[in-house]
């Protein structure tokens, strides 16, 4: 199999992750294809342009990153990151949406910031910081207790604190959060992330 991904891309480290903590490197062979470049699409079979994007071994196409990590969990890794049924399943999957919605919104606050500044501006950047501000205290707020396994819940929020800190260095939400923090400490050292920190591309957005 091949994935598509970018090296600054978080959707794409969440699958990168996710491959690492079902350990199964070998089979996917991960390929650097910046969205920005003409024909990327193409490359990737993917209409919608964006990475990451799976080529399976049958020579389908499969995006986003919540479908291709579910997909790669059904393989049969060496654990499984979507619990099978009841609330640790909602649960799992509720915290990789927030996680996810928070990036959409960083994202959103990237492209505005990078406009020409104006009132609207403005008020569209305040708008998505306060969108993630309120997704960091739902992660707080939701933090699993004890020791569960670790699921797909978790590597998406992960990855999306850890965006902040590599986008908005500035925007340290660690301080102010110290339950947060310290979670997000202990889970950062999991081989699977120290592998994947994100890099920034010439050419990344
Ligand atoms: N919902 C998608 C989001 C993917 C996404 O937005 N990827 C960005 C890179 S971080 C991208 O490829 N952007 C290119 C574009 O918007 O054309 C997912 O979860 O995979």
């Amino acid at each position: 199999m091949k994935l598509h991904i970018s090296p600054s891309s978080p959707y794409a480290r969440k699958v990168r992750v996710t491959i690492r903590e079902l350990g199964i490197e070998d089979r996917i062979e991960e390929a650097v294809t910046i969205p920005w470049d003409e024909g990327a699409d193409a490359v990737m079979h993917n209409p919608t342009g964006k990475v990451p994007a799976l080529i399976t071994d049958d020579g389908d196409s499969l995006f986003d990153s919540p479908v291709i990590c579910e997909y790669l969990d059904s393989l049969g890794g060496r654990v499984s990151l979507f619990p099978s049924a009841g609330p640790a399943r909602w649960a799992a999957l509720r915290r990789q949406a927030l996680a996810d919605a928070m990036l959409d919104a960083m994202v959103a606050r990237r492209v505005e910031g990078n406009r020409p500044g104006d009132a609207d501006s403005e008020y569209w950047i305040n708008r998505h910081w306060s969108a993630v501000w309120r997704c960091i205290d739902e992660m707080e707020r939701t933090l699993p207790n004890g020791d569960k396994p670790i699921d797909i819940g978790d590597i998406a929020v992960a990855v999306a604190l850890a965006q902040v800190l590599f986008r908005f260095g500035d925007r340290d939400w660690r301080p102010s959060r110290p339950k947060l923090a310290s979670w997000f400490e202990e889970i950062a050292r999991r081989p699977s992330l120290a592998a994947t920190h994100p890099v920034d591309h010439e050419r990344s957005r």
